[in-house]
């Protein structure tokens, strides 16, 4: 706990380790509230090391006994401060022993080893592992690690940890042993073990080369008929990392195991995937289509880590993104690759543009906002940012686009070749790329040095004498904390031309043989100017295709030019782009108007244009679902000079329940022509078949008409999935018919009694009632109350908490400040609790300085009695830094 900033890190002071690691042998007995660890350790000098002592880390650790080379050592021998253990004047080999014990069932913050529901988990990423003994504990330093794990017979029947099981047994007292093996040298961050009352599925699984490997999916007794999917998906994943990338599996057993106390989505320990139960856990009854996409992306996630994190691994964690964004890039490439479609891929292509605008445009114009590869930090779980996965991402997909699919994959071959079992850089990756393909990234660089995002300014001119289209394309980077100055980025900017029938242009430049239908030009200056040749008429410009670039882009489009695009583009990401910018630029009006006190109104060439897509049959249903899915109010508010929450959530409503009203018998005709056929299946055909069903009825239940109110319950009762259910409850409660209607006012609870023992879906629950527009703090604060809530679980927290605070953003930003004392009180208390997860509710206040007056004070206030105090290193980094922005 701290009351005054925390020391802040540097990228640029990086130094090597003194001492490396060779071998670890850790022997762990367990037992909940004192378990004994003893750690043997062979360490090496690192001739690349001026520093003589050896630099051990540990934090919160009772230290019984350290002995070097058989020497048992007392202080002055050693010295421990702040966190270190150094021992002066070691030699130049030496075995280190050091017994510690640990506290398990008192660890709340969930790094380190802990207890979830009686059973241990550890967690290690970024620096948990020196909460489990001293080590050099940084990922540049990599040992093989033989694992022994000693507890009771009876309460912890499975004992596992990293590798291969190599010997087990029974001890005296009921007691009894594993001992595990990992083949392969890796940092102490992707140490793990479980030991618990655990049960498996499992499956023998051959390999592209002829292995036959062991996939196991561990979880509780009562969640063994939710396991099915988690293990297609690991199936599936690594069939997609053999063909895509060439990449095997090298290990003989892969583990995954399903924890429900856990900080994040899951961990990609080696051979022994932790996760969070969220990402694993599903069944028709308790998971939706999005929980089923995100498992198999997630579970994909994990294991390409295998290669892109653990064979080669981050020297530093300033490099982070080497592994994030590069594994995220790979799993959304595997989730779009798996919908077997080129709509599917658009889909999945939308989607995460979606979360990268709502999330990380704004992350990177707050007072949070930093480069891919950061150059500092105060707590490094402060920087598992969308900064670094989602943008870090859109980096490593510009070389795909930049040197094609099959570039890019020379360019990963190499990088293998080069770095397999190393600890390396971001320059590393670029450096890889660029000599694969023969090519001079150097000033590619700067997107992983540079923050903010780029504006690309477009201006088209179109010559009818000559016909010829001249695009001057400009660039511009706003200021970040601590960047003033910008040099300008190479940008991928793909392009394509409509002509007045909606069919693609051929772009010829001068001297070109080929005219393709689209191309990416490269804007590597300030500003640059492109001219294409036989252009036979006035072309409608399709611009930044497939969003090739994290950017925004600026370009005046009129709204007969935008509706051209929404019908006719064969780039499926503009055509969706070009409906919401037609829509933005009229919230953006309204939310004007609403300030001014002025009528509001939508013109029915909108309304027209939004009828024909919800109508086209031709159109896949997921695309029309996400094209008649409005901008959200954050996207709205980050287009404004200052953010009014409730003007911004009066104007989108005004304008879901004219489109409601105006479109009500196509509503109808979508709700009942999308239902789905036979047993539940979670494809993408069906999926977004019930996604835009079930938008459909969300704005049915805008109308004042009790029938559509009678026909969601329907839906509740006959639904024979989560998604149809949980679909029709959230638009019954959102729209306030659950207080309206008698048969709706006991779904609620209905719902709570069907899913008591389902932990999941009862977060489901705690959430749909947090984003309610009708809900306020004191809702929130009932529903805290009530028996099943509680801080301490990660996901309840958050289903309530951040539902709150973050999804729902009119009563979060109450102009009596309400939102904000409760924000504050909650975040003090969570922060006792637990850092990690109170660090990222502190993030909710990011924007505050960009608010209205009126809720600057209110705002300020919070902030400033969170600041006074006691806090964990995590969140007092980013209060001081929202609060000095
Ligand atoms: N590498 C982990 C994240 C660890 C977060 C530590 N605070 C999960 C992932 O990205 O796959
Ligand atoms: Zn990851």
């Amino acid at each position: 706990m701290t009351s005054s900033n925390p020391a802040t890190v540097y990228r640029l002071d990086y130094t090597a380790s003194s001492f490396l690691a060779d071998r670890i042998d850790l022997v762990f007995d367990l037992a909940p509230s004192v378990t004994q660890v003893r750690a043997t350790t062979e360490l090496h000098r690192n001739p690349d090391s001026e520093n003589r002592d050896i630099v051990l880390y540990g934090e919160e650790l009772e230290l019984v006994r350290i002995a070097m080379n058989g020497k048992v050592l007392a202080k002055p021998d050693y010295a421990t401060d702040n966190g270190e253990l150094r021992i002066p004047d070691a030699p130049d080999k030496v075995t280190l022993v050091i017994d510690t014990l640990l506290h398990p069932d008192q660890n709340t913050s969930l790094m380190g080893l802990y207890l979830s529901n009686g059973n241990f988990f550890t967690q290690c990423e970024a620096e948990g592992f020196r909460k489990i003994t001293y080590f050099p504990d940084r990922p540049d330093v990599m040992a093989t690690y033989t694992v022994t794990l000693r507890a009771d017979r009876e309460k912890y029947p499975v004992l596992l940890s990293n590798g291969n099981l190599v010997e087990e047994g029974d001890l005296p007292n009921g007691r009894h042993y594993a001992k595990w093996e990992d083949p392969f040298k890796k940092p102490s961050y992707l140490f793990a073990l479980v030991a618990g009352n655990l049960v498996c599925r499992e499956e023998t699984f051959r390999l592209a080369d002829g292995r036959d490997v062991l996939l196991q999916v561990w979880v509780e007794k009562n969640n063994l008929d939710k396991t099915a999917h988690a293990m297609e998906s690991l199936k599936h994943s690594i069939r997609w990392d053999e063909r895509r990338f060439g990449l095997e599996l090298d290990l003989d057993r892969f583990m995954i195991v399903a924890v429900s106390d856990f900080n994040m989505g899951a961990m990609e320990n080696k051979g022994l995937n932790i996760f969070n139960t969220r990402y694993v856990l599903a069944n028709p009854r308790i998971a939706t289509d999005l929980d089923y996409a995100n498992i198999e992306s997630v579970v994909g996630h994990e294991y390409f880590h295998n290669w892109t994190g653990n064979r080669v691994t981050c020297r530093d964690w300033f490099q982070l993104s080497l592994k994030e964004g590069l594994t995220v890039f790979r799993d959304q490439e595997f989730s779009a690759d798996r919908t077997g479609s080129e709509s599917g891929r658009a889909v999945k292509r939308i989607e995460d543009v979606r979360t990268l605008r709502q999330l990380q445009f704004p992350e990177d114009a707050g007072p949070m906002a930093h480069p891919v590869r950061p150059d500092s930090y105060q707590e490094i779980n402060n920087f598992y940012t969308v900064t670094v996965y989602e943008k870090g991402a859109e980096v490593v997909r510009m070389y795909q686009t930049l040197l094609g699919r099959d570039g890019f994959r020379k360019g990963m071959d190499l990088y293998f070749k080069r770095h397999d079992g190393q600890a390396v850089t971001c320059t590393d990756f670029l450096a890889a790329m660029a000599d694969a393909n023969g090519r001079d990234l150097s000033q590619f660089e700067r997107w992983y040095s540079q923050a903010g995002t780029p504006r690309v300014k477009l201006q088209s001119h179109y010559d009818e004498k000559n016909r010829t289209l001249t695009l001057i394309l400009s660039q511009s980077c706003p200021q970040t904390p601590g960047q003033t100055e910008k040099q300008p980025f190479l940008i991928p900017v793909a392009i394509g031309l409509l002509d007045s029938h909606g069919k693609d242009m051929p772009l010829r430049m001068e001297g070109d043989k080929a005219a393709p239908n689209s191309r990416t030009l490269e804007l590597s200056e300030e500003s640059q100017t492109f001219t294409f040749i036989d252009v036979a008429e006035k072309p409608v410009v399709s611009a930044l295709r497939n969003f090739s670039a994290p950017v925004i882009l600026e370009y005046e489009q009129s709204d007969d030019e935008l509706l051209h695009l929404l019908s006719h583009d064969s780039d499926h990401f503009n055509r969706w782009e070009a409906g919401q910018r037609l829509a933005l630029r009229r919230l953006l009006s309204l939310t004007k108007a609403v300030q001014a006190d002025r009528t509001l109104t939508l013109d029915s060439a909108f309304i027209d244009a939004f009828r024909a897509v919800l109508t086209d049959t031709a159109l896949d249903p997921a695309l029309r679902e996400l094209a008649l899915t409005l901008p959200g109010e954050m996207m709205i508010a980050e287009k404004t000079d200052e953010i009014d929450p409730a003007a911004t959530h009066r104007a989108r409503q005004f304008m879901r329940r004219t489109l409601a009203e105006n479109l009500e018998k196509e509503w109808l005709n979508a709700w009942q022509e999308n239902r789905t056929e036979g047993a539940y299946r979670p494809t993408p055909q069906d999926a977004g078949k019930r996604a835009l069903k079930n938008l459909a009825l969300s704005y049915l239940l805008l109308l004042d008409k009790p029938a559509y109110g009678r026909m969601a319950i329907d839906q509740y009762h006959t639904a024979d999935n989560m998604s149809d259910r949980l679909a029709a409850l959230t638009s019954l409660v959102h729209s306030g018919w659950t207080d309206k209607l008698p048969e709706a006012k006991a779904l609620p609870d209905h719902f709570y009694r069907e899913y008591e023992n389902e932990a999941l879906v009862i977060d489901k629950w705690f959430s749909l009632q947090a984003t309610s527009p009708n809900a306020d703090t004191a809702t929130v604060r009932k529903l805290m109350k009530h028996p099943a809530f509680t801080l301490k679980n990660p996901n309840r927290a958050r289903s309530l908490i951040f539902g709150f605070c973050h999804n729902n953003m009119a009563q979060f930003h109450a102009a009596d400040g309400s939102g904000y004392t409760f924000w504050s009180e909650n975040l003090i208390e969570l922060d006792r609790i637990n850092p990690q997860v109170a660090a990222r509710l502190a993030r909710c206040m990011d924007q505050w300085k960009r608010y209205i007056p009126s809720l600057r004070k209110p705002a300020e206030q919070a902030l400033r009695n969170v600041s006074e105090q006691s806090l964990s290193r995590d969140t007092r980094e980013i209060i001081g830094k929202t609060l000095s922005a």
